[in-house]
C-alpha cells in the first residue's frame, strides 16, 4: 500500500515525455533559450518585470469591466493572470449565479418592466473610497444597455445588488464614486422620455420631452447597498451625457459630466437625412455639466424636491433656481472627464480634435461666484465661457479619449485612439513628455489607483479595442488586448500583451492587493447573496426530506441536504410526477477551496456550494423518470462517486418492491481483507503525522488548517470504523464491508491532506523541534 503520489507523477511524466518530442530547452542556458526563441535582452527584461513564479502573488488586483459579457474580470498586475470572472448581470453557471434561487433573486432585481434581462454592457467599475483613497470594500459597475448599477461585495467577490434607474433608458456615465462613496454617479446617454412620466413621445417633441440626466445613487455603507429612496436625479437637457467624475479636495461636493451631441440631432438616415454620426458632430463645442451634489443633498434633506418613481427628481428649472447646475463649453464631441488627484483641474479630451483641455477649478469657481456667464442654453442653464474656465489646451495626438494621473505631480497619460498610442504629458506646463505606440486603437487606460487622491503610478494598462495581428488567429471574433506598460521611468516601456476573450472591456481599476482581504469560507449555512445565515442551513445528521400538499393538490418536496467529501446527503430523492422540488444544500466543509457543485440531468440545475454556503434550487418535476445528480468539482479521489438519484414516479405509482438491490455480496474474508488494508493505511497516516508533529508546523498557517481538516476526516474514519465493527459483530458482511470501505475513504482523505501538509513543510524549510 503506497500513498506517496510522487513516484506515480514521475512515471506519468516519463510516459508523456517519452511519447512525444524531446523537451526543447530542458538543459539549455538562458542564452540558448533566448537564441532558440528569438528573444532580445529587452524581452527578457520585460519578462522579469512581469513573470510571477509559481505560488507568487501580484502587487495589484485589477477589476475590469467585461463589456457585453455582463461580467467583471479580475486579474493580477504585473503578472496579468486572470484570477476570476465575477458574475454580475449575466448568469454564470460555474458560480451557480442565475441558477441557485438566492442569486436568481439578485438578477430579478434587474428586471425591466417585468422582463428578465440576462446580459449587461458593463462599462466603468469603481472601488469604494474613503477620503478619496480606495478602501477595497465594494465595487460598483454600470450596465450601459439597460441603465443599471450593481454592487459587488469584495469580502467574497459576489454581486449583492442590482438597481435599475427609474428614469433612464440607457446609461454610459456610471459608475463613478464621490470621495467617501457617499454617492455613485450614473449619467444617461441616449436621450429618451423619462420612464414613468412619458412612455411614448414622438421624435417631433424631442426638444421638449426627451431628456438626459445624472443620478446620484446614495450608498449606505453600513448595509452595503444603494438606497433608491435617498437618491436624487438631475434632469438634464437631451444632450448625450457621457462620463462623470467627482470633484475632490477644493472641488469636493461637485460633479462633472461631459456630453456630446448637444446638436440634439435625431437621426433619420432612411429619410435621406445625414446619419447620427454627422448630425451629432456638427457644432464646434458641446458641454460639460457641473453639478453641486453637496448642496442638492442639503436641499433634498430640507424637503425641497418631490419624489418621482421612488427617487428625488431635481428638474432643470429647480437646478437653475437653486444654483445647482452649470454648463461649460467643451471641444467638439468630447470624451472622458478626469479630475486631478488634488481636485484642482479637470481634463477633457477632444475626441475629434487633437487637443486635451485642462480646466481650472479655481477659475470655474470664480466664474460661478461672479455670475460670469456668457449665456444660457435653450433650457435656461447658465453657460460659463470656455475662456473663463480653461487653464490651457495641449496638442496630444489624434483622437484623444481618456486621461489618467501619475504619482508624479503634473504628469498624466492620455489614450490616443486614432493614432494608437499613449501620450505622456505635463498638464501644468502643457508639454508632451513621451509617446508610445500600442496595438491597437486604445480606449481607456489606467494607472495603479489612478482615480484616487494618491495614484501609485508604476504601471499603466492600455485597454485596446482591436488586437488584429497580436495573437494566434482564432476566427473573426478576436480577443481584446490589454497591454501592460512600465511607467516608473521617464520613458514608457511596453511589457506585456494580455488577450481578454470576454466581451469588450471598457474600463478597469486597480487596487493594491494588500488592501483586500476576502474570506476563504463562509460562516456555516450562509446565504451569500443576501449575506446572512440561510434559513435552510442544515447540520450534519439533520438532513431531511419533507413532502406536503396544498388545497389545490400541488405537492412540494423540500430537501434539506448537505455535501461533504465525498457524498451528497440525501443520495436518493423520490418524488411524484408534478411535484415541486426544492433542494437546499449546505456545504459542511471548513477546508479552504473544498467547493462542491450540484448538477442534475435535464432540470437546468447547477449549483456552486463553497465551504459554508447554503444554496437552493427549485423546479417542477414535470416528467416521470430517473434523474442522476452529482458533484461538479473534483473534490477528492472519490469525487466521481459523489452522486445521487432523483426518482420521479409516475402519478399514482404503487411500489411493488422497495428494496435496494445489492450488486455484489461480500463475505467475512472480504471484510477482513479490507480491515487489513485500513490498518496498513493507518500506519502510513501515523508516519505522516509523526513527520508533521516533529516539525514546527504551527508556524505555517496553511499546514495548521490542513491538520485541522485532516483531524476532522480522521474523526469521521473512527465513526465509520465503529459502524463496520458493529455490523461485523451482527454478521451482516455487506454492511460491514461497506462501512469498512467508508472508513478507508476517510483515511484516504486524511492521508491526502497529511501529504499536502508534509510537502508544504518540506518545500518551505520547516525545522525539527524537540518532542
Ligand atoms: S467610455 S473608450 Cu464607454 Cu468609458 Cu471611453
Ligand atoms: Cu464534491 Cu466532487
Amino acid at each position: 500500500m503506497k500513498l506517496s503520489l510522487k513516484p506515480l507523477a514521475a512515471s506519468l511524466l516519463a510516459v508523456v515525455i517519452g511519447a512525444g518530442s524531446s523537451p526543447a530547452f530542458s538543459q539549455d542556458s538562458l542564452q540558448d533559450v533566448m537564441a532558440k526563441r528569438g528573444l532580445t535582452e529587452k524581452d527578457i527584461l520585460a519578462a522579469a518585470k512581469t513573470y510571477t513564479p509559481t505560488g507568487g502573488r501580484d502587487e495589484y488586483l485589477a477589476f475590469s469591466s467585461g463589456g457585453q459579457s455582463g461580467q467583471v474580470i479580475v486579474y493580477g498586475i504585473p503578472s496579468m493572470r486572470i484570477l476570476k470572472y465575477i458574475a454580475v448581470f449575466t448568469p454564470e453557471p460555474w458560480q451557480g449565479y442565475g441558477f441557485d434561487d438566492e442569486s436568481k433573486a439578485v438578477l430579478a432585481q434587474g428586471r425591466i418592466d417585468g422582463k428578465d434581462i440576462t446580459y449587461g454592457d458593463t462599462h466603468h467599475p469603481a472601488i469604494t473610497e474613503t477620503e478619496g483613497e480606495y478602501d477595497g470594500k465594494y465595487l460598483f459597475i454600470n450596465d450601459k444597455a439597460n441603465p443599471r448599477v450593481a454592487v459587488i461585495d469584495l469580502h467574497d467577490f459576489e454581486t449583492k445588488q442590482i438597481v435599475v434607474n427609474p428614469f433612464f433608458r440607457s446609461d454610459h456615465g456610471g459608475a463613478f464614486v464621490t470621495p467617501n462613496s457617499e454617492y455613485v454617479m450614473e449619467a444617461s446617454q441616449y436621450p429618451a422620455p423619462y420612464k414613468g412620466m412619458h412612455d411614448f413621445v414622438p421624435l417631433s417633441e424631442f426638444n421638449d420631452k426627451y431628456r438626459g440626466g445624472l443620478t446620484y445613487w446614495k450608498f449606505n455603507r453600513e448595509i452595503g447597498r444603494l438606497v433608491m429612496g435617498e437618491s436624487f436625479n438631475f434632469e438634464m437637457p437631451p444632450y448625450s451625457q457621457d462620463l462623470n467624475d467627482a470633484g475632490k479636495g477644493p472641488s469636493y461636493g461637485w460633479g462633472f459630466t461631459n456630453s456630446f451631441c448637444s446638436e440634439r440631432y435625431v437621426g433619420g438616415i432612411e429619410k435621406g437625412r445625414p446619419p447620427f454620426e454627422a448630425g451629432c458632430s456638427s457644432k464646434d463645442t458641446d458641454f460639460m455639466h457641473v453639478t453641486n451634489w453637496k448642496k442638492a443633498e442639503e436641499l433634498v434633506a430640507a424637503g425641497k424636491f418631490e419624489k418621482v418613481n421612488g427617487m428625488y427628481l431635481i428638474t432643470m428649472e429647480q437646478a437653475v433656481a437653486n444654483d445647482l447646475m452649470y454648463l461649460i463649453p467643451e471641444p467638439k464631441s468630447p470624451h472622458g472627464v478626469d479630475v486631478s488627484p488634488d481636485g484642482a483641474h479637470i481634463i477633457v479630451s477632444g475626441k475629434l480634435d487633437s487637443h486635451a483641455w485642462v480646466y481650472s477649478w479655481e477659475k470655474i469657481q470664480k466664474a460661478i461666484a461672479d455670475k460670469n456667464f456668457e449665456s444660457t442654453d435653450p433650457y435656461g442653464i447658465p453657460i460659463i465661457s470656455l475662456e473663463a474656465a480653461l487653464a490651457r489646451s495641449v496638442s496630444v495626438g489624434l483622437g484623444p479619449l481618456h486621461t489618467q494621473y501619475d504619482s508624479k505631480e503634473c504628469v498624466v497619460y492620455t489614450s490616443i485612439y486614432v493614432d494608437s498610442m499613449i501620450t505622456k504629458w505635463d498638464y501644468c506646463e502643457g508639454k508632451v513628455l513621451d509617446q508610445l505606440p500600442i496595438h491597437y486603437n486604445v480606449g481607456h487606460l489606467m494607472t495603479m489607483e489612478g482615480d484616487s487622491v494618491s495614484p501609485d503610478g508604476k504601471y499603466l494598462v492600455a485597454l485596446n479595442k482591436l488586437s488584429i495581428d497580436r495573437f494566434n488567429p482564432v476566427g473573426p471574433l478576436h480577443p481584446q488586448n490589454h497591454q501592460l506598460i512600465d511607467i516608473s521611468g521617464d520613458k514608457m516601456e511596453l511589457l506585456y500583451d494580455m488577450p481578454l476573450p470576454l466581451g469588450e472591456p471598457h474600463y478597469v481599476v486597480a487596487i493594491a492587493a494588500d488592501k483586500l482581504s476576502p474570506v476563504v469560507r463562509y460562516k456555516s449555512g450562509w446565504n451569500s447573496r443576501e449575506d446572512k445565515r440561510s434559513e435552510f442551513k442544515t447540520r450534519a445528521g439533520r438532513e431531511k426530506t419533507e413532502r406536503s400538499c396544498d388545497g389545490a393538490g400541488q405537492c412540494t418536496v423540500e430537501v434539506f441536504g448537505t455535501t461533504i467529501r465525498s457524498h451528497i446527503t440525501p443520495e436518493i430523492i423520490q418524488v411524484e410526477e408534478g411535484d415541486k422540488v426544492i433542494i437546499h444544500l449546505t456545504n459542511l466543509e471548513r477546508a479552504q477551496d473544498e467547493v462542491h457543485g450540484f448538477a442534475m440531468y435535464g432540470q437546468n440545475v447547477q449549483l456552486s456550494i463553497e465551504p459554508g454556503k447554503t444554496a437552493s434550487t427549485t423546479f417542477i418535476a414535470d416528467k416521470a423518470g430517473v434523474f442522476p445528480y452529482y458533484c461538479t468539482e473534483f473534490c477528492s479521489a472519490l469525487h466521481l462517486e459523489m452522486e445521487g438519484i432523483l426518482l420521479v414516479t409516475p402519478k399514482g405509482y404503487e411500489a411493488t418492491d422497495d428494496a435496494l438491490v445489492e450488486g455484489t455480496t461480500y463475505t467475512q474474508a472480504d471484510y477482513d481483507k479490507q480491515v487489513d488494508t485500513n490498518v496498513q493505511t493507518q500506519a502510513v497516516i501515523d508516519s505522516v503525522v509523526k513527520f508533521i508533529t516533529s516539525r514546527n508546523f504551527k508556524d505555517f498557517p496553511i499546514v495548521v488548517a490542513l491538520v485541522e481538516d485532516a483531524t476532522d476526516q480522521l474523526g469521521f474514519a473512527e465513526e465509520a470504523k465503529k459502524k463496520a465493527a458493529d455490523f461485523a459483530t451482527a454478521g451482516d458482511w455487506n454492511k460491514a464491508m461497506g462501512w469498512a470501505n467508508q472508513w478507508w475513504q476517510y483515511q484516504v482523505k486524511t492521508a491526502d491532506l497529511g501529504l499536502r501538509a508534509k510537502t508544504h513543510l518540506e518545500e518551505n524549510g520547516a525545522v525539527e523541534v524537540a518532542q
